[in-house]
């Protein structure tokens, strides 16, 4: 297309992405309308939409670029895109347009969305919070840049055989992924291993080089993020890793021709997979060279920016922010060091001012086996000169600590970044407090217990630089686009204002009262639920019935999180069922998504026995369609995008205290599902939002499990005295649900009994099932519980991720948004 085509304005947004289309069907592709197969169809769409954003990008870095601004740059080791096709359309305001366009082609929307691909690089929870992130920091205008790695292999794809989870690999990149732009131009250098060797210096000291190092190369994949109706386009920026650029086979392997190639090899596997546990420390050397390769590549490349407007380093902080999502990205506290005093000759201390001030630290997690800790042989092996430097970092650390507390050697051992012992080990998030201003949790609950429980000497110390900054989600992604029906009803009613400051969602309240208000939501509630059940019924085969309460656990499976406690209320209701065929029950459709690590092999059992319950309960002529259990495979970004807007009741279940916030509880409770829940991270604050008469709260809250425990606590005692739940337990044991193995299920009993119930099952059952009780009796009364559904909904609006980024710019990164005008011609 000539250059005087594509700015012809006379065309409307319909017939411009169609003539993009064609264009990149011929000319990107090489095909026509008869060669074209359906993925052609789509990559030249995607093309298209991706076209219409190019202006923006460009003229957004520009402007950053021209004004000198200060930037955010967010380091995760994962990222949970999902999928973009419809979210960028959505961004650009171009839905519409875009069906148009497709519909005048001959090519079907909704085809069109689910082929495009699925970007899974992340476990959960933390993945998906930082592409919520990105989402918001765009459309407020933020500049920000994400930065992650480009696994070639994100979470593995899960499925079913006989009811176990099988693992194949995610090949998301096979057909080529269209959103990414690669940028040869700005590939940066990697050094690992080697040695720290002694030189003279030309006055008589010594200094240290680092040699014999090995080198390999980053090549960074940018991916557009667009903020919502602005002109901002920020960008994803993800390392992949290669062999260095001249690897010159010949030169370094003289004759061994093969050991080369797998050399190069080597470097390849860097950015290989995606390690596919969370809340298990992988301690695996090619982990921690990847956790390393992010924050290299990272900070060389910020650098580099800041480098193009600055001759010295006194403004650096005052331009650039790095927040530490965990602490797999901690190196970047040594790495930043390495940097500033090794290669820019900043001394020591000025560095270190800096570094300080540059980075932020957020933790996710308490679970003490998801604490990153790397034996210090493998981090001197691997980076002989950080070693060094975090062995200087905790001597003048130390020495202060030492100054303002005197004479306290046990404080001296409890805070210091080097646990001792027969191995030495680096405590990574002893490292990220202390090599950043501001430290925070994720939700209230989860904040305190980091002050109080983790770090209480660091606390202590440095109480300014512990806060609090709940996590949000992005209601484009989590209502406007997966719940297209929902979000009209609520523009109907009060404008679309909403979209641009969720907390707009309060003046819904008054509507509530408004009959025709709450039928038009119980009938999309319902269509959503239809939807979702054909969907079960074409990937299962099972039929459940959309009139039942949709009763939805979806998250990762752990043993914290208590899905097995949710199978126990199953398998309760079931038994009553078959004591009692006749009685009068709620019909319930449990639905379950869940990946397990790949090594948990308990928590493989939980989803094995799920689905065995599915296979007997589902056929049970006893049972008439009244129980319904699916686990549907292979949960993710965009399974829960169809599950999320159907669901009646959202399951947050977890042990009180192990759930740092949850983000789909905030998913759930938006589009109008009631939580059932334990008083643990986010659900705290949701129930402070909507109201505790407009939630299921149950179970012990975290205090009372330190008492239980302290009183040695007897799971024992619960089975004796309580004989439905000996009734479940034993129907494990001696294993009701699948006779060929009869075994299968003991082990979850003795989890449960033998082993202790570390996650306190026995405890909260009781509670928990008269809990449920109670919403079966709710679900009844539709009146009462739209009115409640819908209060969730008014009252969910402090729950976005534009809250939380904002909160995050002011407490902690000092960032101002910037509006980019001055596009020039923008191609929409
Ligand atoms: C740890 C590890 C250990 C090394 C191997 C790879 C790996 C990957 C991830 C993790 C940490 C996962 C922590 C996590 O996902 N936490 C979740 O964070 C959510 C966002 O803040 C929060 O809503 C969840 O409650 C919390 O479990």
């Amino acid at each position: 297309m000539s250059e005087q085509e594509s700015t012809r304005t006379t065309q409307t947004p319909p017939e411009k992405l169609k003539t993009r289309t064609l264009f990149h069907r011929k000319y990107s592709r090489g095909k026509d309308g008869r060669t074209a197969t359906p993925y052609d169809e789509y990559w030249s769409f995607a093309h298209a939409v991706r076209d219409l954003v190019i202006d923006r990008f460009v003229a957004t870095q520009q402007h950053y670029l021209d004004r000198d601004v200060k930037r955010l740059y967010y380091f995760s080791m994962e990222y949970l895109v999902g999928r973009l096709l419809k979210s960028n359309l959505l961004a650009l305001d171009m839905l519409g347009p875009g069906r148009e366009a497709l519909g005048q082609l001959g090519l079907n929307p909704e085809a069109m969305f689910e082929r495009d691909t699925e970007a899974g690089l992340g476990n959960g929870g933390l993945g998906r919070l930082a592409a919520c992130y990105m989402d918001s920091l765009a459309t407020l205008e933020y500049p920000a840049y994400g930065y992650g790695l480009r696994y070639e292999h994100g979470i593995f794809r899960q499925e079913f055989q006989e009811g176990w989870q099988r693992e194949r690999p995610d090949d998301w990149l096979s057909t080529g992924y269209p959103w990414e732009m690669v940028r040869p131009e700005y590939v940066q250098p990697v050094c690992v291993y080697g040695r720290l060797e002694d030189v003279r210096d030309p006055h008589g000291g010594t200094f240290q080089v680092w040699t014999d190092w090995q080198m390999f190369e980053g090549v960074p994949y940018d991916i557009p993020v667009i903020g919502y109706k602005v002109n901002t386009v920020n960008m994803l920026r993800l390392w992949s890793a290669r062999a260095a650029e001249g690897f010159q086979l010949d030169v370094f392997n003289q004759g061994d021709y093969v050991r080369a190639v797998e050399e190069k090899n080597w470097a390849e596997n860097v950015t290989k997979v995606l390690y596919p546990s969370d809340n298990t420390q992988a301690g695996r050397e090619l982990r921690l060279i990847q956790e390393y390769f992010l924050v290299t590549c990272s900070i060389r490349d910020l650098v580099r920016r800041y480098l193009k407007n600055h001759h010295d380093w006194e403004d650096f902080p005052e331009k650039n922010a790095i927040q530490m999502n965990d602490t797999h990205p901690a190196l970047a506290v040594a790495e930043l060091m390495n940097v500033l005093c090794y290669e820019h000759d900043v001394p020591w201390d000025k560095a270190w001012d800096l570094t300080v001030r540059t980075l932020g630290f957020t933790n996710h997690t308490l679970l003490p086996e998801a604490l990153e800790e790397w034996s210090e042989d493998l981090l001197r092996r691997v980076l002989p000169r950080h070693m060094e430097i975090i062995y200087r970092i905790n001597h003048q650390f130390l020495q202060r600590v030492q100054l303002s507390r005197p004479g306290n050697d046990a404080l001296l051992q409890k805070v210091s970044l080097i646990e001792e012992g027969e191995r030495k080990k680096v405590r990574m998030a002893h490292l990220a407090v202390v090599g950043s201003h501001a430290v925070n949790g994720v939700s209230e609950l989860h904040s305190r217990l980091v002050r109080e429980r983790v770090m209480p000497e660091f606390a202590d110390l440095k109480p300014d630089r512990f806060i609090n900054i709940t996590n949000g989600i992005t209601h484009r992604r989590w209502l406007v686009q997966c719940n297209p029906e929902l979000a009209e009803l609520i523009t109907s009613r009060i404008g679309d204002e909403w979209i641009y400051d969720l907390e707009q969602l309060k003046r819904l309240e008054p509507e509530i009262e408004d009959p025709d208000f709450r039928t038009r939501f119980l009938e999309i509630k319902h269509r959503n639920k239809a939807r979702l059940a054909e969907y079960i019924h074409e990937t299962t085969g099972v039929d459940v019935p959309p009139d039942s309460l949709f009763d939805v656990q979806i998250k990762r499976l752990h043993m914290y999180k208590r899905q097995l406690l949710n199978a126990m209320h199953i398998i309760t209701l079931y038994r009553r069922l078959k004591h009692n065929p006749g009685m009068e029950i709620t019909p319930r459709t449990f639905i379950f998504g869940a990946k397990a690590a790949p090594a948990y092999l308990l928590a493989k059992r939980v989803i094995k026995l799920i689905n065995t319950l599915g296979d007997v309960i589902n056929k049970d002529p006893e049972v008439d369609g009244r129980l319904k259990v699916v686990f549907l495979p292979d949960y993710n970004v965009s399974l829960a995008e169809k599950i999320i807007p159907a669901a009646d009741l959202s399951e947050q279940i977890s042990m009180a205290g192990k759930e740092a916030s949850g983000t789909g509880n905030m998913k759930l409770a938006l589009n109008g599902a009631l939580t059932i829940g334990t008083w643990d991270g986010a659900n705290i604050e949701i129930a402070e939002h909507v109201g505790e008469e407009n939630i299921f709260i149950f179970g012990r809250r975290e205090e009372e499990f330190e008492d239980l425990r302290r009183d040695g606590y007897n799971p024992w005692q619960y089975y004796d005295r309580n004989p439905e739940l000996k009734g479940v337990l034993d129907s494990l044991k001696d294993n009701e649900y699948e006779p060929e193995d009869p075994d299968v299920f003991r082990e979850l009993f003795d989890e449960l009994t033998a082993h202790g119930d570390p996650f306190f099952y026995l405890a909260d059952y009781r509670d928990y099932i008269e809990t449920q009780q109670r919403v079966a009796e709710c679900y009844r009364d539709r009146e009462r519980w739209c009115r409640a559904t819908l209060l969730n909904v008014a009252r969910m609006g402090w729950f976005s991720s534009d809250r939380a980024v904002r909160q995050y710019a002011e407490k902690v990164w000092n960032l101002e948004p910037v509006e980019v005008r001055d596009v020039g011609r923008i191609s929409t």
